[in-house]
């Protein structure tokens, strides 16, 4: 039986990445950090707390770190913990810094010294890319991180590739562009748009107040993704791979789509910070721009290209972004029924 440690594991990723193990047959340990309420929400959807051997784990903590590696020394090790959004991060540069980036060396100087023969996972990501540099990105996409979290992620991303290439460590980076599902944080725009349209569906009366409508994301469902990562580790050699599902939609669309799924007519008026959608069928107000949502710096288009995932890999997402949209609005709407 193969053995899995997991940080993060009560993150989207990680709960949906532990079922996936689970599933495979792999005894697998997560990294749970001590807050005043332990939060195990997402596993215990998933049905699988009780399948998870928890760890005490701070990815801030070098020592703690080194011990839970002596501990378990797992076959494989996926570092999925991070402060992991985008917005907070201009408030919090130096802890993002610290978590986003150094514990990726603390991991990964700790599995040279403790467990070289581990194979390691690093979530890196499309946020790396920032700036436009060309359309679709792909593993040579040139890196202009455009937020303090992005800047911590190109730290992580090549340190990784550095330790693989000193020290021959099985060491893969999976750039991952942006990936949802109903169990994703509230605080991102995918999920926020599908709470708000499920609350107003049920007779709520608040328009989501939502930043800046014309970013473009190359958004697929988590539960692909984490098959991507377990892929990698799979392969005889450690490399960087982009996961990505190939089409871009703005968050004007995305609104749309996970409107329509819950029976919503959609019409928009104005533009930029007087931008609004109502719903024509009942005259209500769905969303407002508030600026207060805008950020110092923007990621404005977001498209992968994830042939070589597809071709090394045999990797391909499954639900497209019309898929999604309806599986977390209706997700929602029956939450609250
Ligand atoms: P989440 O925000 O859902 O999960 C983050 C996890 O990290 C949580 O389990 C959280 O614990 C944990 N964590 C945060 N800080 C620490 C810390 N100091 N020590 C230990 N654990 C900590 O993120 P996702 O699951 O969406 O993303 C997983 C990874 O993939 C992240 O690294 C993210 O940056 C990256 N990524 C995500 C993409 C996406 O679209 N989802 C795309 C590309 C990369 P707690 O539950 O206590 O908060
Ligand atoms: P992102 O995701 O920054 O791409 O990072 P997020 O959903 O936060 O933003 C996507 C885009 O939507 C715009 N936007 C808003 N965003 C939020 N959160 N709230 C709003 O009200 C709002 N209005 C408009 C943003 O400006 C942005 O352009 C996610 C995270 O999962 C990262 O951890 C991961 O690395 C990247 O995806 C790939």
């Amino acid at each position: 039986m193969k053995t899995a440690f997991i940080t993060g594991v009560t993150g989207q990723d990680g709960a949906y990445l532990a079922k996936l193990l689970l599933e495979k047959g792999y005894e697998v340990h997560g990294g749970v950090r001590r807050i005043s309420q332990p939060e195990t929400t997402r596993l215990d959807l998933l049905g699988v707390t009780k399948d998870v051997v928890l760890h005490e784990f701070d990815l801030g903590e070098t020592n703690n770190i080194f011990r839970t590696i002596d501990r378990v020394k797992p076959d494989e090790f996926y570092n999925l913990a991070a402060q992991s959004f985008v917005g907070a991060s201009w408030e919090l540069p130096v802890y993002t810094a610290d978590v986003d980036g150094m514990a990726v060396v603390r991991i990964l100087d700790t599995l040279r010294t403790l467990s070289p023969e581990t194979r390691f996972y690093q979530a890196s990501t499309s946020e790396m890319f920032g700036l436009v540099q060309e359309v679709p990105q792909s593993e040579t996409t040139r890196l202009y991180p455009r937020s303090p979290y992005g800047v911590a992620k190109v730290y992580g991303h090549y340190i990784t590739m550095n330790y693989r290439e000193s020290f021959g460590l099985h060491a893969s980076s999976g750039i991952l562009f942006n990936h949802e599902s109903p169990l994703r944080g509230k605080e991102f725009v995918t999920r926020k748009i599908t709470l708000g349209l499920a609350a107003l569906a049920h007779g709520g009366t608040d328009a989501v107040e939502l930043g800046n409508m014309d970013a473009q994301r190359d958004w697929g469902f988590a539960g692909d993704y984490v098959e991507g990562m377990w892929r990698m580790l799979q392969q005889d050699e450690a490399d960087d791979y982009v996961l990505a599902t190939g089409t871009t939609t703005t968050i004007r669309d995305f609104f749309t789509f996970a409107g329509e799924a819950l029976g919503m007519d959609l019409e928009w008026s104005g533009e930029a910070e007087n931008e609004t959608a109502t719903d024509k069928k009942t005259g209500k107000l769905l969303m407002k721009v508030n600026p207060k949502f805008y950020r110092p710096a923007e990621v404005d288009l977001l498209l992968g290209d994830a042939s070589k995932a597809r071709e090394t890999l045999g990797w391909a997402p499954k639900v497209d972004i019309r898929q999604l949209a309806e599986m977390m609005a209706k997700s929602d709407f029956d939450a609250l029924k």
